[in-house]
């Protein structure tokens, strides 16, 4: 077999690279092992260019070339912050009355993703098999079809695919749709993702293409982690700071698509509705803040910020504060300890593609005496997931009977529903999911090269 070659809008620095930060990088480390590969994409370098295309910088580590283009200024505007981060990102999402469209970053983004398989053409080989990641980079296999690139080419969508009757309102949805044809599997989180791809494609008159291939972490990784930060210094600060209260913990990126306005009123409903949890409870948020350049993430910090005062300021005591609330990210090793420590997760999305939190929290439980994961209908995770509480987000009361119901629950019922969870996770993981995508990408018929 020849080389696997990975493309995504990010390669990992060399920093992650010994320790990825996330299923991406996880999944696609146990793939890469196996042969010789080579990893294509944007170094996160802003660089003037003046005239002509970036030469990529070869780095090879192992068995794995890790290939690294810069952007222009105009190029992260137009195509990353613009038409991905702004367009693509919310009308996926499901939130078309966020997306701000606009002619000249779609065709940015069209022209940076002709710039990558301009870029990477010189880099292949005739029997390369590759494998293209995420909403950046829809038009990446046309690009590389029409340099003449006759490989295996596979795309997998981290976030959602909705429904045709939303992807419709993005002007040029029926052009990515035939995109999408030069790609022999397109893999998405979930069956009902598959379904609204399908269904989009079956409209427009193409071949179905989607197949669902749900991401994993790797579980025995993260259990290890979180078995040994419960004896760091921080999880014992944390257990001191909270002095006997049960801990509800929520770890996002700053985003609106997480759902956190909904979620801190729903704790603060808890208060309201239950008001023997005050004082025993402390619901700690780590969200680190993420795409700041953009209005709509301002505005939710904004929003955020007025709520945790609010929320701190009507309930607080003397020596006790509701609500802890971090912006800026912690170390993944403390973040395991934290997560085995809390009695409850409270992971509520409006839309995830799928979502990672979810399985490292239940990875990283004590088998002897576990917490409680509280999850959105509206993650992908959850419908192989139910044996948590699954809750509608956009329902504050029912997040507080959700919490509630958590933080009472006992020993036999955390128990039974836990490994129910565990089993989820340990079958389906980031290796597994890298190692079935790759399977059936192999298998799956020959596109028409002419
Ligand atoms: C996209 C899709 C899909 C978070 N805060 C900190 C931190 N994290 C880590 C988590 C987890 C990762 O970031 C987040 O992954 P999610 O899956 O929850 O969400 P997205 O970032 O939106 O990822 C998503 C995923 O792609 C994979 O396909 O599941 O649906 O949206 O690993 O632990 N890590 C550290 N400090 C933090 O403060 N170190």
């Amino acid at each position: 077999m020849g080389r696997l070659i990975i493309v995504s809008n990010r390669v990992p620095s060399p920093r992650e690279r010994s320790q990825p930060a996330g299923g991406l990088a996880v999944g696609l480390k146990d793939a890469l092992r196996e042969g010789e590969s080579l990893w294509f994409g944007w170094s996160g370098k802003q660089v003037q260019l003046h005239g002509g295309d970036p030469v990529p910088r070869l780095d090879k580590v192992g068995n794995v070339t890790y290939a690294t283009i810069d952007l222009t200024p105009l190029q992260y505007e137009g195509f990353y912050q613009n038409f991905s981060n702004g367009i693509l990102w919310p009308l996926f999402h499901y939130r078309v009355g966020l997306m701000n469209y606009s002619r000249t970053d779609w065709e940015t983004y069209l022209a940076v993703n002709a710039m990558f398989a301009r870029t990477l053409l010189p880099l292949l080989r005739p029997d390369d098999v590759i494998w293209v990641h995420d909403y950046h980079l829809f038009p990446l296999g046309q690009a590389l079809r029409d340099l003449g690139v006759k490989c295996r080419i596979g795309f997998f969508l981290h976030i959602p695919f909705p429904p045709w009757s939303l992807v419709r309102s993005l002007p040029g949805a029926e052009l990515l749709l035939e995109d999408m044809q030069s790609y022999d599997l397109v893999g998405v989180q979930t069956p009902e993702d598959a379904e609204n791809l399908n269904h989009s494609l079956e409209v427009n008159g193409l071949p179905p293409r989607g197949q669902a291939f749900p991401i994993g972490i790797d579980p025995d990784e993260f259990r290890a982690q979180a078995e040994k930060s419960m004896q760091g210094p921080e999880v014992e600060r944390l257990d001191a700071s909270l002095r006997g209260a049960k801990l509800v913990l929520g770890v996002d990126r700053l985003d609106y698509s997480k759902g956190l306005p909904e979620r801190f009123r729903g704790y603060e409903a808890l208060l309201a509705r239950y008001p023997e949890h005050r004082g025993k409870v402390t619901f700690l948020q780590v969200a680190p803040i993420s795409r700041d350049s953009v209005e709509e993430y301002r505005q939710l910090r904004r929003q955020l910020d007025e709520l945790t005062g609010r929320i701190n300021g009507a309930y607080s005591e003397f020596d006790w504060t509701p609500i802890r609330y971090i912006t800026r990210p912690l170390p993944r090793e403390v973040l395991a300890g934290f997560y085995r420590r809390a009695e409850a997760a409270l992971i509520t999305p409006l839309r995830d593609g799928m979502n990672l939190v979810a399985k490292e929290y239940v990875a990283a439980q004590d088998p002897a005496d576990p917490g409680v994961l509280i999850l959105s209908h509206f993650a992908g995770a959850a419908p192989r997931m139910d044996e948590g509480i699954l809750v509608n987000p956009y329902d504050p009361d029912e997040i507080a009977d959700a919490l509630h119901e958590a933080l009472t629950m006992g020993l036999a019922e955390r128990r039974t529903r836990w490994q129910a969870l565990e089993r989820e996770v340990s079958s389906t993981t980031a290796v597994s999911w890298a190692a079935d995508f790759m399977r059936a990408l192999q298998a799956a018929p020959v596109v028409d090269r002419s």
